[in-house]
């Protein structure tokens, strides 16, 4: 008999430290914020929750460019509240997920301060800098958030790679120096007694060798440097270094963002033998409503296909079934909210369709992530205007997307940004319907969401219907029922385009979850067993071969 381990049956709670809770009035979320909410997430059930960055940095990508990793950002405290909130977490039995940041550090860490000094400097080759090529740039590559993803020293002629923004130079793997610093502090927080890491985008750490141009999306500038960077030769290797030098070390909790996995190589991040990660969160389901022009990407404001997405998360539920472990997420900091882009964020299939969305995930293998405020519903930000926004991808994206190649009108670029756009997630957490929803008594760093007078946490806690207790059942439905982390998964009806079915079956029952993604009333006859019972359901009481509008209902037979 397989041992289950105790994050296979674990739900993670992602918390946005800028937008969670403001503590001290200056508009911006922070560590004694948290705190004071710990007791909201250990009510909602979940058994870990996931930091974003909270380490010393300049900001340039909200955290994500880090200037000093053993060092608390000011904004959000210091690193006494830090410990205090590490230990008041783990008296309520919640574990700690830091987000670990290490295919690039900020221009504004010490190494690469040093590093960009001069050739001959010992942390040179900390970073990757190039010769220009006939005066340009190495290799065709652009970066993530647009652009191209070299920039230009002056000071010593050459150029260095930031995949993403200029203040976040790409990191030299090769090195070994570099290894060898980024385990050391790793060490300094598994010390500290965290409780595991967020890997981000550690699928491109390692880049292909002679960096080779990207292809070229028709209508586009640069090379796709995701795919040529995405699992790189060495990848695997430095894992398993880590694993010997960092995560063996203590009972910890690892996922790797991976940027461009496939199937093949989640099987190596993840494999049981536990040589390298625990689990890594892929990317394709993210994909499947991109724009039909490759060179906008990701800006596209048509929802999926239902068939595609059933594809999709069936060849990730029946590919990796005991050979290696899934991670279950519909949003994070990084993708608008999951009602409104699965679901339908109307007022009146607002409550219903989230938790019709939410059974499609919870009751599948692997390990479900929430991020905040998906409890409680929240919804795009559609009130948020080109001026009003944060985030360096939306910004640039207008900058270089509409302003400079005018692939389309401001407009359009406007409507793709409220259906996609990183701030949707990224407005303030809605505690109650008060000035800025209980979140700041400032002005919040980033607009708040208008809906927050109706929704809001407060509301959702006082009604017995919310959502926030359907995830709460949710939650506590998979610490109870073996079934829904060990069972087999087996789709039905991949071509139908309204309902999303499939069963689990164990060694002594099965679960059958069926969700109607759409706004009509239809007619499905799933041969339900006689002896068969409603587990859950977002409506009352069960109306057989009929499916309401968004019904999602799990029925548990022998
Ligand atoms: O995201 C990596 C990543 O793949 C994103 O660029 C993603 O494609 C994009 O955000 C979708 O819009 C991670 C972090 O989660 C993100 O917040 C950071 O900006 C990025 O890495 C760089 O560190
Ligand atoms: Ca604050």
């Amino acid at each position: 008999t397989e041992t289950i381990k105790w994050w296979q049956k674990a739900v993670v709670y992602q918390v946005y430290p800028r937008s969670f809770q403001d503590a001290n009035g200056d508009g911006i979320g922070d560590l004694q914020g948290i705190e004071q909410r710990l007791d909201y997430i250990k009510k909602l059930g979940a058994d870990v929750v996931w930091l974003n960055p909270v380490y010393a940095s300049p900001d340039k990508d909200n955290g994500y460019d880090i200037s000093d990793y053993e060092d608390i950002n000011a904004k959000f405290g210091t690193m006494a509240d830090f410990d205090r909130l590490l230990a008041k977490a783990h008296d309520k039995g919640i574990k700690i997920l830091m987000d670990l940041v290490v295919n690039h550090t900020s221009d504004q860490h010490k190494w690469f301060i040093e590093s960009r000094s001069s050739k001959d400097n010992d942390k040179r080759d900390f970073y990757i800098w190039r010769d220009p090529v006939d005066g340009h740039e190495p290799n065709n590559w652009g970066s993530f958030f647009s652009g191209p993803a070299w920039k230009f020293d002056e000071a010593t002629g050459q150029y260095y790679l930031h995949l993403f923004v200029e203040g976040q130079p790409d990191l030299n793997w090769v090195n070994p120096k570099v290894r060898q610093s980024v385990f050391d502090m790793m060490n300094f927080w598994v010390d500290k007694g965290i409780d595991g890491f967020r890997m981000d985008v550690i699928s491109l750490i390692s880049k292909p060798d002679g960096l080779p141009d990207g292809e070229v999306p028709e209508g586009g500038e640069y090379g796709n440097s995701d795919k040529a960077v995405a699992n790189g030769p060495h990848v695997h290797e430095y894992l398993q270094e880590m694993r010997q030098q960092v995560l063996n070390r203590a009972d910890m909790m690892t996922v790797g963002e991976a940027s461009g996995v496939d199937i093949e190589n989640a099987v190596k991040y993840a494999n049981q033998d536990n040589s390298e990660l625990n689990m890594v969160f892929q990317f394709e389901h993210m994909g499947l409503d991109n724009n039909p022009n490759p060179a906008l990407g990701k800006w596209y404001d048509k929802k999926v296909s239902l068939v595609d997405l059933k594809e999709n998360l069936s060849k990730w539920q029946n590919d990796l079934a005991g050979k290696a472990w899934n991670s279950l997420y519909w949003d994070n900091h990084d993708q608008p909210r999951a009602v409104s882009r699965y679901g339908d964020d109307r007022p009146e299939y607002r409550v219903v369709s989230a938790k019709m969305v939410a059974t499609l995930l919870h009751f599948m293998q692997g390990t479900p992530y929430v991020y905040q405020g998906e409890e409680i519903g929240m919804t795009n930000a559609y009130n948020l205007q080109r001026d009003d926004f944060d985030d360096v991808e939306i910004k640039n994206a207008f900058k270089y997307l509409i302003d400079k190649d005018h692939l389309t009108d401001e407009a359009t670029m406007l409507k793709y940004v409220h259906a996609k756009g990183r701030d949707n997630a990224r407005t303030p957490m809605q505690w109650d319907d008060s000035k800025n929803a209980g979140f700041t008594t400032g002005t919040p760093w980033l607009k708040m969401n208008d809906y927050y007078d109706t929704i809001n946490a407060k509301a959702a806690l006082a009604d017995l219907n919310s959502t926030f207790y359907y995830y709460q059942k949710l939650i506590r439905l998979r610490h109870e029922l073996p079934i829904i982390t060990t069972g087999t998964y087996e789709l039905l009806d991949p071509e139908d385009e309204q309902v999303y079915a499939y069963r689990r079956v164990g060694q002594n029952e099965s679960l059958l979850v069926i969700n109607n993604f759409t706004s009509e009333t239809l007619t499905r006859d799933y041969h339900v067993p006689d002896n068969a019972s409603v587990l859950i359901s977002n409506y009352e009481d069960d109306a057989l071969t009929t499916l309401r509008p968004y019904e999602a209902k799990v029925y548990r037979f022998d």
